[in-house]
């Protein structure tokens, strides 16, 4: 098998959380990370929150929190099974080229969920591994928008 490196690092680690106001507050005030980001995304159901501990083009693997805008959406549900609480609801490595990567994936038998990759934080390209062909784990990739 060809080991070229396919991932430059982590990204981030996402977690889902029941209240995006009060987990921001705890990560920046208790835990002192820095908020970077914001946004809604309504494809995938969820309003974002990105912390660093660098600048705006992190070297360091950040912590994404996860708000669900309704109960039928993806982290909505995942919080419902979850007991109503908050916890890591994926990883997310970072590449060069998405679509190589999936590809490389897809022949080696990994479930990739999209044909193309979806629109992520703050315009990327993105796409999911799906945890029943990574023995247990949401792997999230991630291309940055140039
Ligand atoms: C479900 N399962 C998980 C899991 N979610 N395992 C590990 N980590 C997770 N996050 C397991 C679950 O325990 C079940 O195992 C099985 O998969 C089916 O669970 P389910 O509750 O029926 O869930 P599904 O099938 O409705 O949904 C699972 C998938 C869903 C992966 C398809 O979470 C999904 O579409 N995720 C990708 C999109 C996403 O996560 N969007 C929100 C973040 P058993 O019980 O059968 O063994 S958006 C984002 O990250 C953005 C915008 C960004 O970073 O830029």
């Amino acid at each position: 098998m060809d080991n070229e490196n396919l991932f430059i690092c982590i990204d981030h680690v996402g977690y889902a959380v029941p209240d995006l106001d009060e987990a921001i507050k705890f990560h920046t005030e208790v835990l002192g990370w820095r908020l970077t980001h914001k946004e809604v995304n309504e494809e995938q159901g969820v309003a974002e929150a990105m912390l660093s501990t660098g600048d705006a083009l992190p070297e360091n693997a950040q912590v994404q929190l996860l708000g669900a805008l309704g109960p039928d959406t993806t982290i909505g549900k995942w919080i419902a099974k979850n007991g109503g609480r908050g916890g890591v609801q994926q990883v997310c490595y970072r590449v060069a080229d998405i679509d190589h990567v999936c590809q490389v994936l897809r022949d080696r038998g990994v479930r990739l969920l999209y044909d193309e990759p979806k629109t992520g934080t703050a315009g990327s390209k993105i796409n999911f591994a799906h945890p029943k062909s990574t023995g247990g784990i949401l792997l999230e990739i991630v291309e940055y928008a140039k």
